[in-house]
């Protein structure tokens, strides 16, 4: 591998300024639909591997956790050189993981690339992932062409007939089109995203077995569904891999149909930056110019044991070179950038430079987290946050169990943190005991065990994992009158559910704060607000929505960060159970400030407003929201009740259910609360015969039964007062 990464650097370099022969591709689909096995494939093809071992080193695995248990948990970047048609091409590729609990590896993966290759398994079909990463592919504005991969089993396995292939083949594609007209019409329809065999855009194929196949392919082969079938019947399909071989095929058509980065960034910047398209900047952005300022997205931190934290993202324009001082989006400082280098899997080599278009690895950013915009630029609008599907459902308390790894522990807190946006972590010195909130029970267990105890060396005690509430009301509140300490300052707010439609827009990143201010009040206003409400909008945080709808008081305009403040002290813990809050509109609409600076400072108005929100939050009918996960479960027809039962005797509903030959589909819905124990308990009930997942589905009410009880114990849990707090525990 040495000496073959070696000769590949070089030829990587030559490549790197040439656009329009590179390719950004993310490698996504349905857990164990083969991703990685395929990645290594075009490993193989490019010399990087030899192709006796791709399929069976998972060279994108490295990770001795990923080795150990079969699945993928990071995304990992290489970076390559494949010849089409006498043409040398540079591939940046990302095989990311279809773990539902790394979904965000996916979602931050997509920002990176400009196309992707989803795979899906030819026997499983299209399954629940690989419609929410082909929903993150879109929404980034990042092209699909699709892989039906383990077509050898569709054979040798489910022993189709030679005539039902295309059938069979053409059902997967008409169902993800299908995905794909619903999620984005204007991809479909306006842009020709529509996959089709014909055009090349669909390929099909073994990755274990390194062939492939395509419509075009065919022609230049003469290997068609009728050989394949053949091939495969015959067991012969190491002559089929070397005739027709899946590296070949696909490389095709992925620098055929998935765009180089010019073609790519005028399509994905308006998506993802929300600056001013006609100045220079974003001129540069938009045309990936080299030659101009460097403005990078940061999609990935690493560290490395002897490189340390390693930053790895796209640079969308300029030139990175050693010794360039960033501005760290979100910072008020400057890094200078160390060292620039191209990704080779678990290795990285280091290069003079790396121009616009390309995916780098750079070190000293030491202030940038997963999601920072680093730029020479002062000021720089920053690229929009990334949006992930998924949110923290499910928490675990650590403590160092030797004392003396306090401070180390507190350190690998926030880096874990930095690393990863979708984990979230709660520092608490005074008692030493932090909270980790994650994904699900597999990203806590990666987290602690692999993260902090395997690579830091820490041991820890790890509580059982608890849910994650959320609070918001459903009712309104208001005028409620908050007093700042000294009485002289006074905050009139009205409490309002935020309307669905905004909620939605913000949580998947239609909306921002960032957008240019016309431009955002006009989505707003078509989103059903108010013209007055949408002119008024000051600050969003989390999914909660600040307006400021009062007229000509001063010194309101220098008080307002305090105020903002006091708002999300009072949202970070709702008042109901110290939970985060979610979905809550605060109009302020009228203040009383005193007039000498002194006595309207931050120990006077941060408590005023804070009050105001907290007291108003619970007169609106305050409202505990639990996360619930759809559940699918595919099991044997003679299994099917015992299933169902496993989810409706766990407060769930089934949506749905398939029929598909002896096998049962069912879709269902449970809290997570309810879920502890699952796989156990459906292993018992279904003899061991069902195959499930779950997947995010989002923050519904506790029933009202239990909303009180469950308060209640929360707050036990947390050392609060075991009582239902009420409005005049926080206003006066
Ligand atoms: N029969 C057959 N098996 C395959 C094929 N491709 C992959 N597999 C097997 O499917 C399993 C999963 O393959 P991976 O490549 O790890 O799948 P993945 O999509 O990367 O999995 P995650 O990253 O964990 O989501 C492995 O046991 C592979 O050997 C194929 O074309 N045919
Ligand atoms: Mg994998």
């Amino acid at each position: 591998m040495a000496t073959r990464g070696k000769k590949m650097v070089e030829r990587v370099k030559d490549l790197m300024d040439k656009p329009t022969l590179i390719r950004n591709i993310g490698i996504c689909a349905h857990i164990d639909h083969g991703k990685t096995t395929l990645s290594d494939n075009l490993l193989a093809g490019s010399g990087m591997i030899s192709m006796d071992l791709a399929g069976k080193q998972l060279f994108m695995d490295f990770d001795e956790e990923e080795q150990a248990r079969g699945i993928t948990i990071n995304a990992a970047n290489v970076s390559m050189v494949h010849e089409v048609a006498g043409q040398e091409y540079l591939i940046n590729l990302i095989d990311t993981p279809g773990h539902v609990d790394f979904g965000g590896d996916v979602t931050r993966a997509m920002r990176a690339v400009d196309g992707a290759v989803v795979v899906v398994d030819a026997v499983e079909g299209t399954m629940p992932q690989t419609e929410t990463v082909l929903r993150q592919a879109l929404r980034e504005n990042v092209k699909p062409i699709l892989f039906i991969n383990k077509v050898d089993r569709l054979i040798n396995e489910l022993k189709i007939e030679k005539k039902d292939m295309p059938i069979r083949l053409g059902k997967v594609i008409d169902h993800v089109n299908k995905l794909v007209k619903n999620m984005s019409p204007e991809h479909y329809e306006k842009d020709n995203w529509k996959l089709d065999a014909a055009k090349g855009t669909v390929c099909f194929g073994s990755a274990l077995y390194k062939w492939a196949v395509s419509i075009p392919s065919m022609k230049n082969t003469g290997i068609g569904f009728n050989e394949v079938y053949d091939y495969c019947k015959a067991g012969n399909m190491k002559e089929l891999s070397q005739k027709s071989p899946l590296h070949a095929v696909l490389l095709d058509s992925v620098v055929h149909h998935l765009p180089d980065p010019l073609e790519a960034q005028k399509r994905r910047i308006p998506v993802i930056w929300r600056g001013d398209k006609e100045s220079k900047v974003g001129k540069d952005l938009m045309t990936a110019n080299p030659n101009e300022e460097v403005v990078f997205m940061v999609t990935k931190i690493l560290t490395d044991p002897h490189a340390g934290e390693v930053a790895v993202g796209r640079l969308f324009a300029g030139t990175l070179e050693r010794g360039q001082e960033l501005y760290i989006s979100g910072t008020a400082v400057t890094n200078r950038v160390q060292s620039v280098a191209i990704s080779m899997g678990a290795d990285r080599v280091e290069v003079e430079k790396i121009p616009a278009g390309n995916i780098a690895a750079v070190t000293g950013l030491r202030d940038a987290i997963v999601g920072s915009t680093g730029s020479t630029v002062r000021d720089m609008t920053p690229f929009e946050a990334i949006k992930h599907v998924s949110e923290p459902v499910m928490t675990v308390a650590v403590e160092a169990k030797n004392m003396k790894d306090l401070p180390k522990l507190v350190e690998a807190l926030r880096q874990v943190a930095k690393e990863d946006p979708t984990v979230k972590v709660e520092i608490n010195e005074e008692t030493g005991e932090h909270l980790i909130s994650g994904m699900g029970e597999l990203h806590l267990e990666i987290v602690t065990k692999s993260r902090i105890t395997r690579d830091r060396g820490i041991e820890v005690i790890t509580s059982e994992p608890i849910v994650v509430y959320r609070e918001t009301v459903t009712g309104t509140a208001g005028p409620v009158e908050g007093k700042s300490p000294n009485k002289h300052n006074r905050f009139y707010v009205y409490i309002e559910p935020l309307e669905q439609p905004i909620f939605d827009a913000i949580k998947n990143g239609d909306f921002s704060m960032n957008m240019m201010e016309l431009e955002r009040r006009k989505l707003l206003e078509s989103l059903g607000m108010e013209k007055e409400q949408a002119k008024g909008v000051t600050h969003v945080y989390g999914t909660n929505m600040l307006i400021d709808q009062t007229k000509g008081i001063q010194y309101l305009k220098e008080t307002m960060e305090l105020i903002i403040e006091g708002m999300e002290e009072a949202l970070k813990n709702g008042p109901l159970a110290r939970e985060p809050a979610q979905g809550i509109k605060i109009r302020l609409v009228d203040v009383k400030l005193h007039e000498d600076a002194v006595h309207r400072g931050p120990a006077q108005v941060i408590p005023a407003v804070r009050s105001a929100i907290q007291g108003g939050v619970l007169m609106a009918n305050s409202t505990l929201l639990e996360p619930v996960q759809k559940v699918f479960i595919s099991v044997p027809q003679a299994q099917m009740g015992a299933a169902v039962r496993e989810i409706q005797g766990r407060r769930g509903v089934i949506n749905d259910i398939q029929s598909e030959g002896d096998m049962s589909i069912i879709e269902g819905q449970a809290p997570v609360a309810e879920l502890f124990g699952f796989a156990s308990d459906i292993r018992g009930a279904t003899e061991g015969r069902a195959l499930w997942n779950t997947e995010f589905l989002g923050f519904f009410p506790v029933p009202a039964s239990m909303q009180n009880e469950i308060v209640i114990n929360i707050r036990k849990r947390k050392g609060l007062k075991a009582e239902i707090p009420r409005p005049s525990d926080f206003l006066e």
